[in-house]
């Protein structure tokens, strides 16, 4: 029997590598930064801040915790004390049954000894098979204390592992980090003078070359307006457009964030609001020798990023971010982007901070877009256009990596 087109897509789907182009790994070479194993994988803040509603413990007693026992908080919580129905929770799952593991055969116990005797190396090269990934992409900030001396010192570069240079403190904090730019060696002022503009290009070159960063990016608030009478506007304008297109680089914008709506849950208190796409379409009008990748975090706010991308093709739209990263919300935002736009999008990245999480963000995310595409490939074939398996590998190559990466290099017709 002919194999059904649904087993074909699937089948393509799996076995093509992804460049997994946004998540918040490292360089194995950064040691301690590149997190993995389970300990980590349960205290990953969305597992936290669904723990938060559930756990006995207060918050106070959550944090004063050593991670070990934090993990246990939200094991308990949200695995034994009820079921792990959530996405999140289901990535947990996911990760330990592809590794192998039967999760509910084994406790934490049992899970960390099976993490203790992983090697590093070995380990990385598992994941990455696992998940089928061709590369991975940093998220790299030159403004954090941690991770700075790391590139300073020098490392030998893991291939496998790509940068992109994170900005949101130069845009978000200014004047602030005007003094931690004069610090480092910049010779700027509060004011957004010509002269001070000039030195943060001289800084994002700089740091461009240094960890050879492949784009650059930003997270925005919903209150982020354009063209305006802004720090962060005319930063944008007078700094980071310039910058990119110096180097012939893309700028990455994820829009619609609200950092710390509730503070005591640190880093899970991030929460989501409506971002003005005006801003984006001026940005696009006004700059057409910019390109801007671009991802929102409002399920309300992707129906207009489509038809903008319908309108300028110096924009890019990718990845179903954070909490639109669920299996009803990505077949909603990647069938509406296959229907106005085709191939001319990457429907996913993983955002994983943990290492094995790539293992569940791409197998779940992989099954919808084979469910999306096949349904697409159905209708086409119904009006007599049946696709061939050579063409089916053309479009998934093309929306697991390839026309990102085309869209990077600026160009606009097949290279390959
Ligand atoms: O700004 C970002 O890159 C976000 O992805 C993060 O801030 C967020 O914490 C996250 O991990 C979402 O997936
Ligand atoms: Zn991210």
């Amino acid at each position: 029997m002919a194999e059904s087109i649904h087993a074909r897509v699937s089948r393509i789907v799996q076995a093509t590598p992804v460049h997994d182009i946004h998540t918040h790994l490292y360089d194995p070479a950064q040691g301690e930064l590149l997190l993995w194993g389970i300990d980590d994988l349960l205290v990953y803040h969305y597992l936290v801040s669904e723990a938060s509603r559930q756990m006995e413990v207060p918050l106070e007693r959550f944090w004063s915790a050593s991670k070990e026992e934090q993990a246990g908080f939200v094991w308990q919580s949200l695995f034994i004390d009820h079921s792990p129905v959530s996405e999140a929770c289901r990535g947990v799952l996911t990760t330990l049954n592809r590794l192998g593991i039967d999760p509910r055969k084994n406790d934490l116990a049992s899970l960390r000894k099976w993490y203790a005797a992983q090697k590093p190396g070995p380990f990385i090269d598992r994941v990455m098979q696992t998940a089928n990934l061709a590369s991975i992409c940093m998220t790299n900030s030159p403004f954090d204390p941690v991770e700075r001396p790391t590139w300073d010192h020098g490392f030998t570069r893991d291939p496998r592992f790509v940068a992109a240079l994170r900005i949101d403190p130069l845009l978000v904090a200014w004047p602030e980090t005007a003094i931690w730019l004069r610090d480092q060696g910049y010779a700027v002022s509060r004011e957004l003078s010509a002269q001070t503009l000039g030195e943060v290009r001289r800084f994002l070159a700089d740091w461009t070359a240094r960890i050879d960063s492949r784009y650059c990016m930003v997270s925005l608030p919903p209150s982020f307006t354009f063209p305006a009478d802004t720090e962060i506007a005319r930063l944008i304008e007078g700094a980071v457009l310039p910058h990119c297109r110096d180097q012939g680089q893309a700028f990455a914008l994820m829009m619609g964030v609200k950092r710390a709506v509730n503070p005591r849950l640190r880093m899970a208190g991030d929460g989501v609001g409506l971002a003005d796409l005006n801003a984006l379409q001026a940005l696009c009008a006004a700059h057409p020798d910019n390109r801007f990748l671009v991802t929102c975090l409002a399920r309300e706010n992707q129906h207009e990023l489509v038809v903008l991308a319908r309108k300028f093709s110096n924009l890019h739209p990718f990845g179903c971010w954070w909490f639109t990263n669920t299996p009803q919300l990505i077949r909603e935002i990647t069938t509406m982007r296959l229907e106005l736009l085709g191939t001319s999008f990457t429907p996913q990245h993983s955002d994983a901070r943990v290492l094995d999480q790539v293992i569940y963000k791409w197998h779940h995310s992989r099954s919808i877009l084979a469910e999306a595409l096949t349904e697409k490939y159905a209708a086409a074939a119904e009006a007599g256009w049946k696709v061939t398996d050579a063409e089916v590998q053309r479009d998934v190559s093309e929306l697991l990596g390839g026309g990102f990466h085309r869209f990077l290099s600026g160009a606009r017709v097949r290279a390959d």
